[in-house]
């Protein structure tokens, strides 16, 4: 699963990038505007409480790759079009998070001019719907023509789709917007359509904003939400400092900036969510680990995920879920002794949070 970060130049993508992933991109690096990819681990109060009771050898987190897509420049007096360099680039994420600026700094231009989040997202979205458009409108020419020659089995197939496609994107609905079966969805994928992908809108602000930037979210959302859209704020530049600082400094920072939480620990797990996937998790003293499923995927596909030889040699799931687990001081004489350790069959759906042990042959 690979996230792209996207973004006006200067909004902040590379101080969240570098948050994030905890890593630092030395200024020479970033000036040479190189993209920039690495692994982050999705944090999960979940795994560490249970790390704390297994207090096993290895904790394994749940992984999503990310990456810090550079190369969007702008002509001139903004000039619109996105380079084609820039558009395949974002291409071949499975999701993006869009970075907005809210901050003010005079020393950092806005390329586009003043501050101004709603005109920021609505110039990302009609580019993204150009690109598509331009993509769709290429391909159902191309199948007409085919079509009054000879057979084209393929083209027959996905010509209604890629037409429902160009109508709603022709009537300013971005793709992700709109429901697919699972045959549509599957063609659509080869196309790596731009607004087909989920999107995390990340509304970078400063310390000014703590108070105000819910408020700026829910404009957002009510202009580009939908069930594919999450809005979110964060606070970069606040943010990246305190990546470096312990957990006890952090801590002391936020309550002096009256942040709640660090919105990048949020920002990771929406972008799980986002993505349809889930957690479920494996205890023991050698380890305690998060794996990632799909949303549905049965408890024989997810024993996949631990080892290709389990799909065969499944027989049966030991499940509990954390919850239970938890409220029954973590003992797993409780929890039986209760009947809420279950034995489940292969087509048992896997349930964000179960902890599960397989048996196999
Ligand atoms: N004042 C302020 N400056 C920020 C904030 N986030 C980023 N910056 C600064 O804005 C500039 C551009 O940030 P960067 O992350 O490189 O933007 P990118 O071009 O989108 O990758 C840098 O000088 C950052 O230090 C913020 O929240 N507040
Ligand atoms: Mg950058």
């Amino acid at each position: 699963m690979q996230i792209g970060i996207v973004g006006l130049p200067f909004s902040g993508k590379s101080t969240l990038f570098q948050t994030i992933t905890r890593t630092h991109i030395d200024p020479a690096a970033l000036a040479r505007s190189e993209s920039h990819q690495a692994m982050v681990s999705v944090p999960d109060a979940r795994l560490d409480r249970m790390t704390e009771v297994f207090n096993p050898k290895k904790t394994v987190h749940a992984v999503i790759e990310f990456v810090d897509v550079v190369g969007l420049s702008r002509g001139d007096a903004g000039s619109t079009q996105f380079t084609t360099k820039f558009l395949a680039d974002v291409k071949t994420n499975d999701a993006l998070v869009q970075v907005v600026r809210l901050f003010a700094d005079e020393t950092v231009a806005h390329p586009d001019g003043p501050v101004d989040p709603l005109r920021d997202v609505s110039s990302f979205e009609t580019e993204f719907m150009l690109s598509d458009m331009a993509i769709i409108e290429t391909r159902i020419e191309r199948i007409r023509k085919n079509l009054q020659k000879a057979g084209d089995e393929v083209g027959k197939r996905e010509l209604p789709v890629l037409e429902r496609c160009n109508d709603l994107l022709q009537a300013g609905t971005p793709l992700r917007n709109a429901e697919f079966t699972k045959e549509e969805g599957a063609i659509l994928k080869t196309y790596q359509l731009l607004t087909a992908k989920p999107m995390l809108i990340a509304l970078n602000g400063d310390e000014t904003q703590v108070g105000s930037i819910e408020e700026i979210a829910g404009k957002i959302r009510a202009a580009h939400g939908g069930p594919n859209v999450k809005v979110l704020g964060f606070f970069g530049k606040i943010e990246l400092e305190m990546s470096e600082l312990s957990k006890e400094e952090a801590a002391v920072f936020m309550t002096e900036y009256g942040i709640r939480e660090s919105a990048l620990d949020t920002l990771l797990r929406e972008a799980y969510d986002l993505l349809g996937l889930q957690s479920f998790f494996t205890v023991g003293e050698d380890e305690c680990r998060a794996w990632t499923i799909r949303k549905g995927m049965t408890a024989q596909e997810s024993a996949g995920v631990i080892h290709s030889d389990f799909v065969t040699k499944f027989i049966r799931a030991e499940v509990v879920h954390y919850d239970d687990f938890v409220a029954n001081d973590a003992s797993f004489a409780k929890v039986k002794e209760k009947g809420l350790w279950r034995l489940e069959g292969r087509e048992y759906v896997v349930r964000e949070g179960d902890i599960i042990s397989i048996r196999h042959g």
